[in-house]
């Protein structure tokens, strides 16, 4: 690995997100394309921080930083690259679903992925399945993320589900599902495509989904 892309992984690791800016341009600067930033910079210094995550060396402000830091380098780079060329590792839709409010779990979720290289677009809460629908066609994701925390919302996920069928939108997108109450068995029920019950495992999920692991 060239000398910047390794300072650009340890900034990111470490979340020092003030030097980001000026490793990202000297890596510009020594002629490093952006996917080559993402791919040989960023994205092992995320891959890193998921591991530590997972075995509790790190934890969730910490994380954070990290996925800003990653952030602030991307904001960098997309503005460099050909029109409708992306450096994204594909596009992810998450919502907490109809009637439920909670979105701490799902927002941790989504900045993790983000922070893997996905682009997120961000439905908020209390997102209907017409909503989820309306998003799919628009924003034509890889994958539909939906966040649930009330026994009562879970059937949400089910009826956005049969919405995204109803479409004919379902086959063209993953669908993963998360949240407390979420258990395998559930999203096996309502024919989601996945759940992962904490935010490195949603990463490794949507990896999966778009051939990455
Ligand atoms: C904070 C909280 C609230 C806050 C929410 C603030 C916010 N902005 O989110 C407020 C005060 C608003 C709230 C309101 C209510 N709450 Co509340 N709330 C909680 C609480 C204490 C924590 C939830 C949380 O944030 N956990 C931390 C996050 C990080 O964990 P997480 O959400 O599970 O997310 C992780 C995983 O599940 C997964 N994940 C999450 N989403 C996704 C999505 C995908 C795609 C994937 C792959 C993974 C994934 O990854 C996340 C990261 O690790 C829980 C109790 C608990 N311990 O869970 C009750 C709880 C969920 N609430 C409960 C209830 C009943 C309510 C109310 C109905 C209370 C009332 N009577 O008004 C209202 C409902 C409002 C509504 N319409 O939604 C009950 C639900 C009971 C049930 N079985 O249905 C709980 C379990 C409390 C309890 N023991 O009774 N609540």
């Amino acid at each position: 690995m060239s000398k910047v892309l390794e300072k650009i992984s340890k900034a990111v690791i470490q979340g020092d997100d003030d030097e980001i800016a000026e490793l990202t341009q000297d890596a510009l600067d020594e002629g490093l394309g952006a996917k080559e930033i993402l791919q040989g910079g960023l994205m092992p210094g995320m891959d890193h921080v998921g591991v530590e995550f997972k075995a509790g060396r790190m934890f969730v402000p910490e994380v954070l930083l990290s996925a800003r830091t990653m952030k602030g380098s991307m904001a960098m780079l997309e503005p460099l690259l050909a029109e409708g060329e992306s450096i994204a590792v594909g596009k992810v839709i998450m919502g907490t679903v109809e009637g439920d409010l909670h979105d701490i779990g799902k927002n941790l979720v989504a900045m993790m992925i983000e922070g893997a290289g996905f682009e997120i677009v961000d439905l908020g809460t209390d997102v209907s399945p017409a909503a989820f629908v309306e998003s799919v066609k628009k924003e034509k994701p890889d994958i539909v993320g939906m966040s649930a925390l009330l026994t009562t919302t879970m059937r949400n996920m089910g009826r956005t589900i049969d919405a995204l069928k109803e479409a004919g939108l379902r086959d063209q997108v993953k669908v993963m599902i998360g949240g407390a109450p979420v258990t395998g068995d559930f999203a096996e029920q309502i024919g989601a495509d996945g759940t992962a019950s904490s935010a490195p495992a949603a990463v490794d999920l949507a990896k999966s989904f778009v051939d990455l692991v």
